[in-house]
């Protein structure tokens, strides 16, 4: 259910957690620090968004479970139910190199994909219907046994010299430190004009399952991990993605694949609201 306090004290900085788990990091601070200019001008916007979080959340319906369209604004699926099909209106299939199929969360066997950690990746070829630029929401299993950097989804730009995700999801460590570290990070990171901005939730456990839910909408990158809000961020600007396939379980390096399970991914031409995620992540 949404409440205002699912995003709470977002002018101030902080490290706690609430109850929902919500990290305020350096992230948060080095906005406010860089972008006093506009600083006014968000936090009205902020306070907007927050008065039509309670608003919404007000409307809601609180003892009654509600039940979600998961086909509306769907522009790929992949079930990964023994194949690479894409099971939206859109039927771009995948294709697998290497990846093979594995039990997915339920212990169903030869219903997700695993990816060995050294070469295998699948390709979803390019699309204008992934194509984001202001708004998506990207929904995703995925169950790792290792720490170091990995990728799990990339969509390059269109300068394959920059080598940046337009928007992408990895796991496992600090990259602005010298030393990089396993901190078992889950990243959602986009890159509007090539300036990567990154969220991260920390701590993931090895051999566990979790939903990643990846959404820009409105110039705020929000990330959710099994169902719950993690951790928001502004960013300005566009994204500009290419005519280069997506890619699960590495980068274009091919320097950082994925070591782990993955299962169903959506990809949504729209911004889902955390009731439809929460949704979601009871199916
Ligand atoms: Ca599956």
């Amino acid at each position: 259910m949404i409440t205002a306090r699912n995003f709470p004290s977002l002018v101030k900085v902080t490290h706690k957690k609430n109850s929902f788990g919500i990290i305020f990091d350096e992230d948060l601070e080095s906005i406010i620090n860089h972008q006093k200019t506009d600083f006014t001008m968000k936090t009205t916007y902020l306070c907007s968004c927050l008065a039509l979080l309670f608003l919404f959340s007000s409307c809601s319906i609180e003892e009654e479970e509600q039940t979600f369209d998961l086909s509306q604004k769907l522009v790929a699926h992949y079930a990964f139910d023994g194949n690479t099909k894409d099971a939206s209106n859109y039927q771009v299939d995948a294709s697998a190199e290497g990846a093979t199929l594995i039990h997915d969360r339920f212990a169903n066997p030869k219903q997700a994909y695993y990816f060995d950690g050294i070469d295998d990746k699948i390709e979803i070829p390019a699309s204008e219907h992934i194509n984001f630029a202001t708004e998506f929401t990207i929904n995703i299993w995925i169950k790792t046994d290792a720490t170091h950097l990995q990728q799990v989804l990339y969509k390059n730009v269109f300068d394959e010299q920059e080598a940046k995700a337009a928007y992408g999801i990895s796991l496992g460590y600090t990259p602005k430190d010298e030393l990089q570290k396993a901190t078992n990070d889950i990243i959602f990171s986009i890159a509007p004009y090539g300036i990567e901005q990154e969220l991260r939730k920390f701590d993931y456990t090895e051999e566990t399952w979790y939903m990643v839910t990846c959404i820009l909408k409105d110039d705020i990158m929000y990330l959710y991990i099994n169902g719950k809000p993690a951790v928001l961020k502004y960013i300005d600007g566009e994204l500009a993605t290419s005519a280069l396939p997506l890619i699960l379980g590495n980068d274009p390096s091919g320097k950082n694949p994925f070591q782990g399970s993955i299962d169903d991914l959506r990809m949504y031409s729209e911004a889902k609201s955390l009731d439809f995620i929460e949704y979601l992540y009871k199916q």
